[in-house]
């Protein structure tokens, strides 16, 4: 532990709250921890956290070029002893991030964080040994833990699924990997277990058996659930969808795809939705669509932030800097009762041309203040009723007799007819009042 002492974000001391006027790049603007809004502190409101995986492990490469991020636990390894060193040594720098930035929660897959073995054994037990340094840090700096996944997507066994493959063993694997990631993530009191299906899904019909692919996930979600019970993991199970990227087509494409799929196996109160900004765009969707269903639905659970680009039809896993657009998600939220054991995790990277680890600090800053004015925007409109009262009175006539008896069963559709009929009813055409919403909207901005 001779490198223990030394911090990797030297130059870097805790990141403050200054108020909207600083022009210091290393300070909040608007993210005050503990400022209050709808009873809460925004620290408890937005309860973020920090990926492991693009902001510890992603070298910075593109289709055309690799590694730009030089990292000292990025260096090729010499021996397995090496490799674990690094990993150790990635741990401390992690820790240090949270610390100095403020985050109170992270996420991780097991591979992110630990070194993978030859064997499920070997994984197993290098998962366990970084879980119990991960322990100490977790107590040390008071950082928790928002959730847990296991990487079923970048080791090429899984190239053609993992729950999903056509070969039985390879679901086999992919089991013994849960187990083990859902159990350090108990084991370090983590909020919430994530499945998302990056492989999930096929290249080409050619050679793939919808039906059994399915039947196939929907037994591996139910040993899931089955494990998290028997083991009394209190979290809550959440699926990421996510339409295509890496394969041509998955099968959790959307929040209404994901729902279908729950309750065809009868997990619908089992598993709750971890949904991501840009999967919704990749799917064709506002966040705030996807957000807005999952809430109708009572299946909110978690949310991946980040961005895409206008331009660039692939997940470029932007950092968000749109407050007008962030604004609007927090709204759908908070609107809707907010977090329970969600929060709001920075599936961000940085771009490969951003080398310094400064430009870690400056993303999770610039997010984090977008997601605080959000915040503050939408309680001010959540407060004011500004759209609600609109919205109220938009379908005021379902609370009335008619409406009433609609819902309940009450009237057939031959009755509806004859009430129609009977009161000579002509109803007008009444204006959405869209535009001025909007204006509305812009003056809480
Ligand atoms: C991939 C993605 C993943 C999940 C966790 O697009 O979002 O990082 O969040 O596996
Ligand atoms: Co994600």
């Amino acid at each position: 532990m001779t490198a223990a002492a030394e911090p990797f974000f030297k130059s870097i001391d805790k990141i403050r709250y200054e108020g909207p006027d600083s022009t210091n790049p290393f300070a909040f603007r608007y993210y005050d921890a503990k400022h209050k809004v709808m009873g809460k502190t925004l620290e408890e409101h937005l309860r973020f956290a920090v990926c492991y995986w693009h902001t510890f492990c992603w070298p910075g490469g593109d289709p055309f070029g690799g590694q730009t991020l030089m990292r000292p636990w990025l260096n090729a390894p010499s021996s397995v002893a090496d490799e674990m060193a690094s990993a150790e040594l990635k741990l401390r720098a992690a820790f240090e991030f949270f610390e100095k930035l403020g985050a109170p929660f992270f996420c991780f897959h097991d591979v992110d964080i630990a070194p993978e073995g030859r064997t499920l054994a070997e994984s197993n037990a290098n998962l366990l040994h970084i879980a119990e340094k991960a322990e100490a840090e977790m107590a040390r700096t008071g950082v928790k833990l928002l959730w847990g996944t296991a990487n079923l997507f970048s080791n090429s066994r899984y190239m053609s699924g993992a729950a999903t493959n056509p070969d039985p063993d390879i679901f086999a694997y992919a089991a013994g990997q849960v187990k083990q990631v859902m159990e350090v993530t108990h084991r370090l009191g983590g909020l919430n277990y994530v499945l998302w299906g990056g492989r999930e899904g096929y290249e080409t019909l050619l050679n793939t058996d919808m039906r059994r692919e399915m039947d196939q996930l929907g037994r591996f979600m139910n040993l899931v659930v089955e494990h998290k019970h028997k083991i009394g993991f209190k979290g809550a199970i959440l699926i990421e969808p996510k339409p295509h990227e890496p394969t041509k087509h998955q099968y959790d494409y959307d929040c209404a795809n994901v729902l279908a799929f729950l309750r065809k196996f009868g997990l619908e109160s089992e598993i709750k939705l971890n949904i991501e900004a840009n999967h919704a765009t990749l799917a064709g969707h506002a966040f705030e669509h996807e957000l807005a269903y999952a809430a109708a639905n009572d299946m909110l659970g978690s949310i991946d932030i980040n961005r895409g680009d206008p331009q660039l039809g692939w997940d470029t896993d932007q950092f968000p800097n749109s407050v007008p657009e962030v604004a609007l998600a927090m709204y759908v939220i908070y609107r809707n009762g907010g977090f329970n054991t969600g929060g709001i995790n920075f599936d961000a990277k940085i771009r490969r041309q951003s080398i310094e680890p400064d430009d870690l600090f400056h993303a999770h800053i610039g997010g984090m203040d977008v997601c605080a004015r959000g915040l503050i925007a939408a309680a001010k409109m959540i407060e004011d009723r500004a759209l609600e009262s609109v919205v109220e009175d938009r379908y005021s006539g379902w609370s009335g007799k008619l409406g009433q008896d609609i819902l309940s069963g009450a009237m057939s559709l031959e009755q509806l007819s004859d009430h129609a009929v009977a009161n000579n009813l002509t109803p007008l055409p009444r204006s959405g009042r869209q535009e001025m919403l909007e204006n509305i909207v812009n003056r809480y901005l």
